[in-house]
């Protein structure tokens, strides 16, 4: 049979619709697809809720793929393994408590299990609001990055969530946009962002743990957002705060959802 371009078309546009009407409301909205917010989506999906993750890039993966100054190897401590092991991810040891794998194992391997597991990722969709009722975040307003990156003005849709997770990294993107709307009402320190610190390795990693949590009412952040929001220091490419901030995050927002 002769293969119709037309057919080709119909299909795609088909499957996405569906996609993207299945989703407009979900019990947890995730936004960026780095290594804490795919982790997040997939022990979200695992417990049995409907969860969403947006991505600006074309690629999910954050910061993972480059390892460490392109370097394409990840470091990973042993309090994490236990997470690469869920995943099927292989890793070596190097020494006592350090263990490496390599970087685009890991990125393809955390995505295709996650997705798999029932997480659903709509990738090259910029995140640019939240949609808010009074003292609460209650899902995203979203648009295509192409649109963002060109600056065409075209309005966005709107997705609707119980909860929103901000796995921007050191972005912090969310956040900021909540921050600059709710006039000193986050629940860090000073009520506003209070910062990323420098690099710090060990204290990073255990910071992001204390940090990934819920920072206005329905609004909780994992990962290194995590340590941005709440004032912690940046760790480098190593990975194990990030997979245990990710797995924390849904746990949590299981036990409430
Ligand atoms: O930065 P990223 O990998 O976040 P993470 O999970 O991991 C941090 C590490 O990669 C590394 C580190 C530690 O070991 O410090 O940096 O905390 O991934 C963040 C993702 O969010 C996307 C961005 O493209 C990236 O893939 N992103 C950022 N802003 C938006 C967004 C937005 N407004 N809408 C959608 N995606």
């Amino acid at each position: 049979m002769a293969l119709d371009e037309i057919v080709i078309s119909r299909a795609i546009i088909d499957r996405y619709y569906q996609k993207l009407t299945d989703n407009l409301e979900t019990d947890v909205a995730i936004v960026g697809g780095g290594p804490s917010g795919i982790v997040a989506g997939y022990f979200l999906a695992q417990a049995g809720k409907k969860v969403v993750l947006f991505e600006r890039k074309l690629s999910i993966g954050g910061g993972m793929w480059g390892g460490g100054m392109l370097f394409n190897e990840i470091v990973v401590q042993k309090a994490a393994l236990p997470i690469l092991e869920t995943f099927g991810i292989r890793y070596r040891q190097y020494q006592e408590d350090y263990y490496t794998a390599d970087a685009i194992e890991a990125v393809a391997t955390l995505t295709g299990v996650a997705v798999r597991a029932g997480l659903t990722i709509f990738n090259c969709v910029t995140v640019e609001d939240v949609l808010m009722r009074p003292e609460r975040v209650e899902g995203l307003v979203i648009n295509w990055s192409p649109v963002e990156m060109t600056g065409l003005h075209v309005d966005p849709l709107t997705v609707r969530s119980r909860f929103v997770v901000d796995t921007t990294g050191h972005a912090t993107e969310v956040v900021k946009v909540v921050e600059r709307k709710v006039n000193g009402k986050l629940s860090t320190a000073t009520g506003k962002i209070d910062g990323e610190k420098s690099m710090w390795a060990d204290r990073a990693e255990t910071d992001t743990l204390a940090n990934t949590l819920e920072v206005y009412p329905g609004l909780y952040v994992a990962g290194m957002a995590a340590n941005a929001t709440f004032g912690g220091p940046r760790m480098g490419p190593i990975f194990g705060g990030m997979l245990l901030s990710g797995e924390k995050v849904a746990k949590d927002l299981a036990m409430r959802l």
